[in-house]
C-alpha cells in the first residue's frame, strides 16, 4: 500500500492557500493508502512564536484537518513534538546534508532575506533536515505539498541518495506530489506573493467572518484589462481568483473563461466570493462542532500511538546501519 504523509506548521491561522493547496489534496487521496498527517510544531519554531498561539493553532489544524473531511478512521493524525524519533533521526541526518546546499534553499532565502545574520536562528537553516527525516521516518512515498515545498523534497530525496549508497538500501525514497490546480494561491492584494499564514497581507483565512471573506475578495487586486483569462504574468490577480475558483468548483480555466466571457470583473468576483464564502461556512460550522466533541485529543492519542510504532523501528533501522546499535 502507498504512503502518503503532509503536514502543516502551526505557525499562524490556516489560509484558503493552505485548504486549496493541502487540505483540500489530502481528502482526495485519503482513500488510496496509508495516510500520515502530522502537525508540525517543532517547524513553528523557527520564528518566534508565542506558546499559547502555538498550542491553540496546534489544536486548530487538527480540527481543520476533521472538518475538511478527513476520516480519522483512515488518516492518522498526530504532533511532530510527541514522537521524540523526528528529532533523533534529525541529529543523525544533519550529518548528510551539507551547508551549500542548505544555504541555496528558496524558503531560507526568503525568510531570512530582511534578517541580519546574528538574528537568524540555527532551526530555520537545518529545517529540511528536520523535514527529510519527517519524511524517511515512515517509509513515504508521496508528499502531497504546495510547490513551494517541491524543494524540500527534491532535498530529502538527494539525501536519501547518498546515504543508501553509502549504507544499503535503507531509507525509502519519496516523491512530491503537487496539485494540478491550486498549488500556490497568491496574496489577493499583492497576487505575486504566496498567501501566507506568517505574512497575512492578502491573506484569506478559514475563521474569518463571512462578511470579511467577501469584502476581501471584492477589493482583490486586478488589472485595467478587464476580461476574465488565465495570464500569469500580465494578469496575476484575476489568474489567482481563477485558481481559486476553480479549485473549488473543479471548472477548467477553459470554462471559466466561456462562463464569464464579455462580464465585468464585478460579476467575478461576486461568484468568487460565493463560491469561497459557501465552503468555509460549511467548513467553520464542522469545525466548531469538532472542537465542542472533544475528537481532537482522542485523534491525536491515537496517531501518536500509530506513528510511534512505524518511527521506532525505522529509526533502529537506521541506528544500526550507520554502527550506533547492533539489533537482533
Ligand atoms: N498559498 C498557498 N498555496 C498553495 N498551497 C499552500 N501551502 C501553504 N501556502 C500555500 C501549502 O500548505 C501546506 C502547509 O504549509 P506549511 O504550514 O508547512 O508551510 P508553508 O508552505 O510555508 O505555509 P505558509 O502558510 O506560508 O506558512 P508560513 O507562513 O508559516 O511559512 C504545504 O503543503 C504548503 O505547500
Amino acid at each position: 500500500m502507498k504512503r502518503y504523509l503532509s503536514a502543516i506548521k502551526p505557525t499562524g491561522k490556516l489560509t484558503l492557500g493552505n485548504y486549496i493547496g493541502a487540505i483540500k489534496q489530502f481528502v482526495t487521496l485519503m482513500n488510496d493508502g496509508d495516510m500520515i498527517l502530522f502537525v508540525a510544531d517543532l517547524h513553528s519554531l523557527t520564528l518566534p512564536i508565542n506558546p499559547e498561539e502555538l498550542r491553540n493553532n496546534s489544536r486548530n489544524i487538527v480540527a481543520y484537518y476533521l472538518a475538511a473531511g478527513l476520516d480519522p478512521k483512515k488518516v492518522h493524525v498526530f504532533l511532530q513534538s510527541e514522537v521524540h524519533e523526528h528529532s533523533e533521526l534529525a541529529i543523525i541526518l544533519q550529518n548528510y546534508l551539507y551547508m551549500g546546499e542548505l544555504s541555496r534553499m528558496t524558503q531560507f532565502k526568503d525568510k531570512t532575506q530582511k534578517m541580519n545574520n546574528e538574528a537568524i536562528g540555527l532551526g530555520i537553516f537545518t529545517y529540511p533536515v528536520l523535514m527529510a527525516a519527517d519524511i524517511v521516518l515512515y517509509d513515504t512515498d508521496y508528499v502531497p505539498v504546495g510547490e513551494d515545498q517541491v524543494q524540500h523534497v527534491e532535498i530529502t530525496r538527494d539525501l536519501v541518495h547518498r546515504f543508501n549508497k553509502r549504507y544499503g538500501d535503507i531509507l525509502k525514497m519519496p516523491r512530491a506530489l503537487i496539485r494540478q490546480s491550486g498549488a500556490r494561491i497568491m496574496s489577493l492584494s499583492d497576487p505575486i506573493k504566496k498567501m501566507s499564514k506568517s505574512d497575512p497581507k492578502g491573506d484569506i483565512f478559514l475563521d474569518d467572518d463571512l462578511k470579511t471573506i467577501h469584502k476581501k475578495i471584492m477589493s482583490a487586486v486586478t488589472d485595467m484589462d478587464c476580461r476574465v483569462c488565465y495570464d500569469e504574468t500580465n494578469k496575476p490577480g484575476i489568474s489567482n481568483l481563477m485558481t481559486i475558483y476553480s479549485a473549488l468548483t473543479n471548472k477548467s480555466f477553459e470554462e471559466i473563461e466561456k462562463e464569464f466571457q464579455g462580464k465585468m470583473y464585478g460579476e467575478f468576483k461576486k461568484e468568487v466570493a460565493k463560491v469561497v464564502v459557501d465552503e468555509i461556512a460549511c467548513l467553520q460550522t464542522k469545525y466548531q462542532e469538532i472542537l465542542a466533541s472533544g475528537l481532537v485529543d482522542k485523534v491525536l492519542k491515537e496517531g501518536k500511538e500509530y506513528a510511534s510504532t512505524i518511527a521506532e523501528k525505522t529509526l533502529k533501522r537506521v541506528q544500526n546501519a550507520i554502527g550506533l546499535y547492533r539489533y537482533e
